[in-house]
C-alpha cells in the first residue's frame, strides 16, 4: 500500500505538533506504522491522500453515525456559513437542538451547550461539587471523561494507551480528589462512599465503556450505582458523550432504564462539528451562571454552524428504524469477526452496544479496565495492519470502540468481514501471534 505522501507529511507534522498530531490517539503509537493523512471522507470510506480507500469504523471517533459528508449535513452548514459562523449571541439554532435532546432523553429537563466532552464533563462535575457542596468524585478506571484534571486518573483512551501512570501536571491535591473504583465492582464502589462519608459529590461513569476497548455494564450495575447515589447523598453523572444517540436514541439511560441526575453528551449532537453539553435536573442547571453562581461559559458555544449539523444529524437519526439497522449492521459485524478468530483458531471476544462495538484479542471476559488489559494488544496492532492492507481502518489503538454509520450497508459489512477472515489467517501464521 503506498503511503508515501503520509509518510513526507508526517514528516513536517512531527515538527509542527506534540507527535505530529493534535490529539495523541490518531499518532498510531499503540500499533506503529506511518498515520494516514486523510484526504476526504465520503459515506462510510475515507481516502487517504496517497489515494487509498478504506472502509471507515472509527467515523471521527463516534460523532459521525450518518457517514462522512451526508448531504443534509453538508448542506446544513453550507446554509448556515453563507449566513454567518458564529454571533457570540443567542441563535434559535440552539433552542432547536436542545429540543430534540429532551425528546430522546426525558432526564435532561435543562442543557447548556459547549465545543467539547471535555468541557461538558469538568463542567458537569464543577456543578455536582456546587450543589451538594462536596469536593470527590467517583470514577472507574479505563473509563475517560476528557483530558480535565479532575478526570485525568487512571484514565482510558489515549491515556490507557500511552500508558501513562496518571498525566504529569495533575496536582495530588487534584487526584486526591479523584477516587477511583474497578468498572462492574459494585462493591468497590460502595466502599469507597463508606471510606470517604458525606463527601462524594458524584459517581461518574460510561454507562457503556467505550474508552478501554468496549465493556458493556454487567446486569445491575448501572441500576446500582444509581441506589449507592441516592443512599450516599452523591450524584449520578452519566457521561454519554460516546453513548448518546449512539447505543439508542434515547442514549444508554433510555436503553437500560437508568436516570442519572446529569447527563453528559457530544460527538454524534454535532455531526461532526464541535459542540457537546451537560443537562440534567433542572434545580441543579439553574445553579449555572447566569442564573446561578456556578460559573461556566465559552466563546463558541452553541456555535450556529454545529447545531446546525447536530440538528440535521438527530433529525435524520430519529426516522423510525435508524437504530435498528445499525444495530443490525453492528451484531453481523461482531458475529462475522468471531467466526474469522473462532476459524483462525484465535481467541477474540466481541461486544456491542448499538452501533457501538469492540473486540479483545483474549479468550477471558472483559468487565473491566484490568482483564482488558490482559488482551494481546500486539495481536491487536497486526491484525489492526492487516485490516488497513485489506482497506479497513479500525481504532489504531485496543483502548479504544470502534462504530458503525448508517452508510455501512450489508455489502460492506459483508466486505469487513471477509477482510477480517483473511486477516485472522495472516496473523495466526505470524511468529509472534
Ligand atoms: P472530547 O473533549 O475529546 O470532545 O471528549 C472527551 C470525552 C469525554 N467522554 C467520553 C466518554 C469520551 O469518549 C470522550 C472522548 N473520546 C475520545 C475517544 N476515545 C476522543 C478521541 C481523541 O481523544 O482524540
Amino acid at each position: 500500500m503506498k503511503t508515501t505522501r503520509s509518510e513526507s507529511l508526517f514528516t513536517e507534522a512531527r515538527s509542527l505538533f506534540p507527535g505530529g498530531v493534535n490529539s495523541p490517539v490518531r499518532a498510531f503509537r499503540a500499533v506503529g506504522g506511518v498515520p494516514r493523512f486523510i484526504a476526504r471522507g465520503e459515506g462510510a470510506f475515507l481516502f487517504d491522500v496517497d489515494g487509498n480507500r478504506y472502509i471507515d469504523y472509527v467515523l471521527s471517533w463516534g460523532p459521525l453515525i450518518l457517514g462522512h459528508a451526508h448531504p443534509d449535513v453538508v448542506a446544513a452548514v453550507t446554509e448556515q456559513a453563507a449566513r454567518g459562523t458564529s454571533f457570540g449571541a443567542p441563535t434559535e439554532l440552539e433552542s432547536e437542538l436542545a429540543r430534540l435532546i429532551m425528546q430522546a432523553m426525558p432526564a435532561v429537563e435543562m442543557v447548556r451547550f459547549v465545543s467539547s466532552g471535555t468541557e461538558a464533563a469538568m463542567s458537569a462535575l464543577r456543578l455536582a461539587r456546587a450543589a451538594t457542596r462536596r469536593d470527590k468524585v467517583i470514577k472507574f478506571a479505563g473509563c475517560y471523561h476528557g483530558h480535565f484534571d479532575g478526570f485525568l486518573v487512571q484514565a482510558g483512551s489515549g491515556v490507557a494507551t500511552l500508558g501513562l501512570p496518571d498525566s504529569p501536571g495533575v496536582t495530588a491535591a487534584t487526584a486526591a480528589s479523584t477516587l477511583t473504583a474497578p468498572y462492574n465492582d459494585l462493591d468497590a464502589v460502595e466502599a469507597l462512599l463508606k471510606a470517604n462519608p458525606g463527601e462524594v459529590a458524584a459517581i461518574a461513569v460510561e454507562p457503556v465503556a467505550g474508552n478501554m476497548g468496549l465493556v458493556l455494564p454487567q446486569p445491575g450495575f448501572l441500576e446500582g450505582l444509581r441506589r449507592l447515589a441516592d443512599e450516599y447523598g452523591a450524584l449520578l453523572i452519566f457521561d454519554e458523550v460516546m453513548t448518546g444517540f449512539r447505543v439508542a436514541c434515547g442514549g444508554a439511560q433510555g436503553k437500560y432504564g437508568v436516570t442519572p441526575d446529569l447527563t453528559c453528551l457530544g460527538k454524534v449532537i454535532g455531526g461532526g462539528l464541535p459542540a457537546a453539553a451537560y443537562g440534567g435536573r433542572r434545580e441543579l442547571l439553574e445553579l449555572i451562571a447566569p442564573a446561578g453562581p456556578v460559573y461556566q461559559a465559552g466563546t463558541l458555544s452553541g456555535n450556529p454552524l454545529a447545531m446546525a449539523a447536530g440538528i440535521a444529524t438527530l433529525r435524520a437519526i430519529s426516522a423510525p428504524g435508524v437504530f435498528e439497522q445499525l444495530e443490525r449492521a453492528t451484531a453481523a459485524l461482531c458475529a462475522g469477526f468471531a467466526q474469522a478468530a473462532a476459524e483462525a483458531d484465535i481467541p477474540l471476544r466481541t461486544a456491542y452496544a448499538g452501533s457501538m462495538w469492540g473486540f479483545f484479542f483474549t479468550d477471558e471476559p472483559v468487565v473491566d479496565y484490568a482483564s482488558a488489559k490482559k488482551a494481546n494488544t500486539q495481536r491487536y496492532a497486526r491484525f489492526f495492519h492487516a485490516m488497513l492492507e485489506r482497506g479497513v481502518y479500525l481504532a489504531p489503538a485496543q483502548f479504544e470502540a470502534a462504530f458503525v454509520s448508517l452508510a455501512h450497508r450489508d455489502a460492506l459489512i459483508q466486505d469487513t468481514i471477509a477482510a477480517a477472515a483473511d486477516a485472522m489467517r495472516s496473523i495466526a501464521y505470524s511468529s509472534a501471534a
